[in-house]
């Protein structure tokens, strides 16, 4: 990882974090009637608890690299956003009935610090207030480009994207019986493309539209987030056979657990290392037309695949 993205990482993660505790405290907001405290303390526990915050990084340098006059506080709410949907995700995936996990961020999972009936509401309202951030026109004055925006994350987020690809992961598992049990290849791409592809993609399309990007723009920075998002599942797959439960700050040596077909598992380390390579090779190649000013997402590219947890 370069020093520069090292630093504006850490940066931006300190913003967002101070902006997301803003949004979440106890005042209820115009049209709303109270915030239960025991909820508004779970969506605390599960967004400020750390996290890489690379999701919503991603949009801030799209949006950036196509207009370098945008500040990263003009396009928080936006990022804030992509994070809630994130983390609302997450809390889903660690409850009993998905991955059942304890440990999240060096920490306990939300229904293991709280309940499972607080962890389903604070994932929802999570959802939900990612869509409310971006229909308020504090996220852009244009309605067109929120309605856009609305329109990118419920996509990549839903039923053909985030959710549909964890169930097929959990079929994939054997959860259903056979039907959809040991994905082949192409299988596998597909469901991690939805599951975990998808998301990042759409944080760099919505930063590309933020940035007032043109078609051409949208559809280069759109293959970029796919290239990434290979490269983030790749790396993730890899982390989850070489790494530590210490190093991830969760569970690791999972996907053998449950029988879960991956690349890794298909093509082995070091062939699946030498295509991490070639997936930063493809990234940078896509943003070529930007030059120098494609330097810290192309940085971002090469966090992606060397990252440790
Ligand atoms: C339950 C609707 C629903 C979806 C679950 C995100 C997801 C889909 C499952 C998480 C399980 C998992 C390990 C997926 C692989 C990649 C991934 C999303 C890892 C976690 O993201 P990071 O590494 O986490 O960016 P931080 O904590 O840094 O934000």
């Amino acid at each position: 990882m370069t020093a520069d993205l090292e630093a504006a990482l850490a940066d931006f993660a300190r913003a967002l974090e101070a902006d997301l505790a803003a949004r979440l405290d106890a005042a209820p907001r115009p049209g709303e009637i109270v915030r239960p405290p025991r909820l508004l303390a779970a969506m605390r526990h599960a967004v400020l608890a750390g996290g890489k915050r690379l999701r919503p990084f991603l949009l801030v340098e799209a949006a950036r690299l196509v207009d370098p006059g945008l500040t990263p506080a003009a396009l928080m709410p936006a990022a804030a956003a992509v994070e809630c949907l994130h983390c609302y995700s997450l809390v889903h995936d660690d409850l009993p009935a998905m991955d059942d996990d304890a440990l999240r961020r060096g920490r306990p999972t939300v229904h293991v610090a709280y309940d499972d009936a607080t962890a389903i509401l604070a994932g929802d309202a999570l959802l939900t207030l990612a869509f409310d951030l971006l229909a308020d026109p504090a996220c852009h004055a244009d309605p067109a480009v929120r309605a856009a925006l609305v329109l990118d994350l419920a996509r990549a987020g839903g039923l053909g994207g985030m959710v549909g690809g964890q169930m097929l992961d959990l079929a994939a598992e054997g959860r259903f019986g056979t039907a959809g049990a040991d994905p082949d290849e192409a299988g596998i791409r597909q469901l991690q493309a939805m599951k975990t592809g998808a998301l990042i993609r759409a944080a760099i399309v919505m930063g590309a539209r933020l940035g007032g990007g043109k078609d051409a723009d949208i559809i280069r920075l759109g293959r970029f987030g796919e290239v990434i998002g290979l490269a983030f599942q790749l790396a993730d797959d890899l982390l989850d056979v070489t790494s530590t439960t210490e190093e991830m700050g969760k569970a690791v040596a999972k996907d053998a657990a449950h029988g879960k077909g991956t690349l890794v598992g298909l093509h082995g380390v070091d062939a699946s290392r030498a295509e991490l390579e070639r997936l930063v090779t493809e990234a940078a190649d896509l943003l070529a037309p930007w030059g120098q000013r494609s330097d810290m997402l192309i940085a971002a590219a090469r966090f992606v695949a060397d990252r440790r947890r």
